[in-house]
């Protein structure tokens, strides 16, 4: 990038965005512009800036100098980063989130962004525009900037039409959208129900991306871990910082979804899940013993309904929660071993949850090798270990971020755990990480006589243990508190760390976690690295997953921060029993995709079966049972179209197991019929997450991002390039308008279909009665749609049915109006659509790999082929041709296409004269049905290896 013209276009701007003098200016910036350097040749720079005036000194004196860096890392991705000279600062390990660095013989040509205002003498700004139009990507003129050693505060300004959105983790009531009043949204990892509206909840992601109100979108990253407040108003977007650095990357997209692919180029793109992962999972906390648990397997059995794994909840776990140890009694180590080799054998799985925290307890292996290994978190004088609180004892922290240790520690748990029962997944919960007490130097509270008796608890034989747990959660340690004066525990500036209803926003940083004050092993503080606990903790246990069993580990994470998707999936927590919480999961499961964690789920009916206000303890406030029946009908069939996909619910909740009621078996019955039948086409859009970053579930309005009524459709969503799903998310509602954007939908129930014209979207109204969603096929896809079986297994060999969901418009007309077509993002179809401006241009891709879930894919372990058809503008004639990458491992073998469904064929073919041929070869009519009034053309009776290319013709 060249900085001279841009000292040009800077006065230009200048002159009409910022009135006045450099002078004048001061008063927002307390910077000025020493003077820049290039660095060695390249397009990087660096700018030095001096501080002029300060502000806010009762937060400290802010840095003297601070050195600003600007480095484009690729035509669409610019890296920023401001540091204090000569001042060692806390930023984000390298071991967590490996930074790319800049693309090698990047020339400024390319850049699609450009950076204004670093003129000397001038007040520092940070001003980034894209170069196509002009329209800024980050602007912080005429906004106060400081850093200070524990108060960064950085604002750009946001133009009131655009929408912004993908910061979190927190639940926000009115959707995708951040608020624009003004409310501050704190990131600090928490165990808290995520009923709590605008809480900071167990993840921390500061990243946004902006859509303007055409719909050109762009990205932010603010690459820190330290506990930070979000707020957006009608004119700008502040971050308020209480350590670390101004670590900024911005993607300029123009799309939404090549934001997110942009930025997964960043944090790391996502882990693929085994395919078994995505059956539908049952848990519960409560299975009070193991013949509970084998009830609830035979159950689903009885009632006809897929269950693919069985999950176990802290019950398992011996004496005092210890992580990873049978109770002898209730979930004895050889019932459990070959109860879970019968699942096994059947195709079914079996995961248990590990908390973060390990009891500390005589006799418990973890425990005792963990010190000796030295792993555990030390409390502030670095000498003694930190000792908190989970359930009813003390408990210390193993030190996943950088002590030595920890691997081998916990490779050899691990280890064990699956000798004696071997898992398929690892639920990793508590791990923000949670701590029911607060404070430093923590000792079991002898004096008051309870707490003894708690810690002596045996969880009695029979598993009822409904009194005890809630009382186990609150500190039984008595633990020294920090001086008002501990600027590590009481930072100058309090973020809103949320406590609960009605408690103040501004809770201490040890509230429910590790001290602050709290060290690891390479020296860095807790209040530093606090909010990396989670993502730390799944990488840890994604490599020793690796090593134990040789498998794509699947691991599901509470906790987590960029660059966690690169190891685990993610659930969205303690969520209510009620039906906003049911349309709240439908933004949870967005973001985390956004966030790089397409596989991602809500529990399904809900943990907490109370509303917001009522205590889940005491049964109050909790939806009447006719009314729980409707919710969790409608709940199962939503939470089929998660990637992830697991009934799961708290000690205290009314039982809703998907067979509990008839209505709701059939339910179920129906939606996971649906899902089971599209498995195969779900895993392949996550294969291209994997690939090449990106979302599975997503907006809608991502398909046409300047539609603004598009962005408002927020009770519905995509799964990948080709599936719209539009479910009833409201209480006796058997009508609902779910929104179209423009272009052809087919339904997947009845192939009937939708036609909205024109370049804006538009409400259709349609029927759902109860026991019925909305699903539909998005025109311009090839989705594969395989046979549904009670396991996955059986699914993934399947004959398959290519469904081709011709577009209404050609690739020309489409662009004409501002959608984004499906596949855009992938080479191949961008090009079949360019070769073919003028016809129908349809795209999809198949992914499979065998059983053995091998740790890295490769070509010669997976079937990878591509399907492009391309039809007459008039629809009456067209092709479809199959394109293989990869035909390695065994399901290349045994993949067969068994027929091709091609949806939207001119009503006006002639029947008569339609002529179907394969791979040369004329179909005979018998295995050819066309349907004139409904446009739907069947080929059935092929046996074609999907290994194998394929070219079908159609023509009438
Ligand atoms: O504070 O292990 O979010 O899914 O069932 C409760 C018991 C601890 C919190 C998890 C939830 C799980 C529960 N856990």
């Amino acid at each position: 990038m060249s900085k001279k013209p841009s000292i040009i276009l800077l006065l230009a701007l200048c002159a009409t965005a910022v009135a006045g003098t450099p002078a004048d200016a001061v008063q927002w910036s307390s910077y000025t512009v020493d003077h820049s350097q290039s660095i060695a040749g390249g397009l990087a720079y660096t700018t030095q800036v001096s501080l002029s005036s300060d502000a806010l000194q009762e937060y400290g004196p802010s840095f003297q100098q601070l050195s600003v860096q600007v480095t484009p890392e690729t035509a669409q991705r610019l890296h920023v980063r401001v540091t204090p000279v000569g001042q060692q600062r806390w930023e984000v390990p390298e071991s967590l989130v490996p930074r790319p660095g800049a693309e090698a013989s990047l020339s400024s040509e390319q850049l699609s962004y450009d950076v204004l205002d670093l003129a000397e003498g001038h007040p520092f700004a940070l001003h980034v525009i894209r170069k196509a139009d002009g329209a800024n990507i980050f602007d912080t003129r005429g906004h106060r900037f400081l850093f200070k050693d524990q108060y960064i505060e950085l604002t750009t300004a946001l133009p009131a039409d655009a929408d912004v959105y993908g910061l979190g983790e927190f639940t926000n009531p009115k959707g995708l959208m951040l608020p624009r009043d003004g409310t501050k949204l704190a990131l600090w990892a928490r165990d808290i129900s995520c009923a709590n509206e605008y809480a900071n909840l167990y993840g921390s992601h500061p990243f946004y991306i902006q859509t303007n109100a055409d719909g050109s979108s762009h990205g932010v990253l603010l690459l820190n871990s330290n506990g930070m407040d979000v707020s957006a108003n009608a004119t700008a977007l502040t971050f308020k910082v209480i350590g670390g650095l101004v670590d900024l990357y911005f993607f300029t997209g123009p799309t939404p979804e090549e934001v997110v692919r942009q930025y997964h180029a960043v944090i790391g793109r996502p882990a693929l899940p085994p395919y078994w992962s995505l059956g539908l999972h049952q848990s519960k906390w409560g299975y009070s013993n193991l013949e509970y648990m084998q009830e609830v397997v035979a159950n689903y059995s009885a009632a006809g309904l897929p269950l693919e794994t069985i999950w176990s909840d802290i019950d398992y776990m011996h004496n005092r929660f210890r992580n990873a140890e049978f109770d002898p009694h209730r979930y004895p180590v050889h019932a459990m071993s070959s109860f879970v080799e019968g699942l096994n054998s059947k195709g079914q799985h079996w995961v248990p949850i590990l908390d973060a925290g390990v009891a500390v307890s005589n006799g418990y292996s973890a425990y005792e090798e963990g010190g000796k290994d030295n792993i555990w978190i030390r409390d502030h004088s670095g000498e003694e270990t930190f000792v908190g609180q989970v359930w009813p004892g003390p408990a210390v922290f193993p030190d996943y971020m950088s002590a030595p240790g920890v691997a081998p520690w916990l490779q050899k748990k691990i280890q064990r755990f699956h000798a004696q029962v071997p898992w398929s997944g690892l639920w990793l919960d508590m791990n923000e990480a949670s701590n029911f007490c607060s404070g430093m130097n923590c000792k079991p509270d002898v004096a008051v006589a309870s707490n003894m008796h708690w810690l002596d608890m045996q969880v009695p034989k029979d598993g009822n243990i409904s009194v005890l747990y809630k009382m186990l959660s609150t500190c039984v340690m008595k633990c020294e508190q920090p001086e008002p004066s501990n600027s590590l525990a009481f930072p100058p500036y309090a973020i809103q760390n949320y406590k609960g209803p009605g408690q103040p926003r501004e809770a201490p940083l040890s509230s429910n976690a590790i001290s602050p004050t709290a060290m690891h092993a390479d020296g860095s503080l807790e209040y530093d690295a606090h909010n990396l606990y989670g993502a730390a903790m799944a990488k840890s246990h994604y490599e020793a997953a690796v090593e134990v069993t040789r498998k794509r580990p699947f691991l599901v994470s509470r906790s987590t921060f960029p660059g966690a998707g690169r190891y685990t999936a993610h659930w969205t927590g303690d969520n209510a029993g009620n039906w906003e919480n049911l349309f709240y999961s439908i933004a949870g499961v967005i973001n985390s995709n956004i966030w790089g964690m397409p596989m991602v789920g809500a529990d399904i009916c809900g943990f907490i079966d109370a509303t917001q206000d009522g205590d889940p303890w005491l049964n109050d406030n909790r939806l009447p049972d006719a009314e729980y029946e409707e919710l969790c009908n409608r709940w199962a069939q939503a939470g089929a179209f998660y990637t992830f996909s697991r009934n799961h619910m708290g000690y205290p909740a009314r039982h809703h197991e998907f067979y509990r009621w008839p209505s709701v078996a059939a339910a179920a019955g129906k939606a996971y019929g649906l899902r089971y039948q599209l498995l195969t086409y779900i895993y392949s859009s996550l294969f291209l997450a994997h690939s090449s970053g990106g979302t599975v579930l997503r907006p809608l309005f991502f398909t046409s991002p300047g539609d603004t009524a598009a962005r408002h459709a927020q009770q519905q969503w995509m799964v990948g390039d080709g599936v719209l799903v539009s479910p009833v998310v409201t209480p006796g509602t058997v009508s609902i308008s779910p929104y179209f954007t423009p272009g052809a939908w087919y339904s997947t129930w009845d192939y009937s279909r939708i036609h909205i014209e024109g370049d804006v979207g538009q409400a259709v109204q349609l029927d759902v009665p109860l026991g019925d969603i909305a699903v539909h096929y998005r025109g311009g896809t090839i989705v594969p749609l395989q046979q549904y079986a009670v396991v996955t297994r059986d699914v993934r060999v399947s004959p398959v049915t290519l469904v081709v969901a011709l577009p209404s418009g050609t690739a020309a007309e489409d662009a004409a109006a501002g959608v984004v077509p499906p596949y855009a993002a992938e080479e191949f179809c961008r090009s079949s659509r360019q070769e073919n401006a003028d016809r129908l241009v349809a795209c999809g891709v198949l992914f499979m790999d065998g059983e053995e879930d091998a740790p890295v894919v490769t070509s010669d372990n997976s079937l990878q082929a591509q399907f492009v058809t391309v039809a007459a503008s008039d629809a009456r004639s067209g092709s479809v041709t199959s394109r293989v990458i990869a035909a390695g491992g065994d399901a290349a073998a045994k993949l067969q296409i068994a027929a091709v469904h091609v949806l939207g064929v001119s009503s006006s073919s002639d029947a008569a004269h339609l002529a179907v041929r394969v791979n040369g070869v004329e179909v005979s009519a018998n295995d050819v049905e066309f349907d004139g009034a409904t446009g739907v053309l069947k080929v059935s009776g092929l046996q074609l290896a999907a290994g194998q290319s394929l070219e079908l013709h159609w023509s009438t």
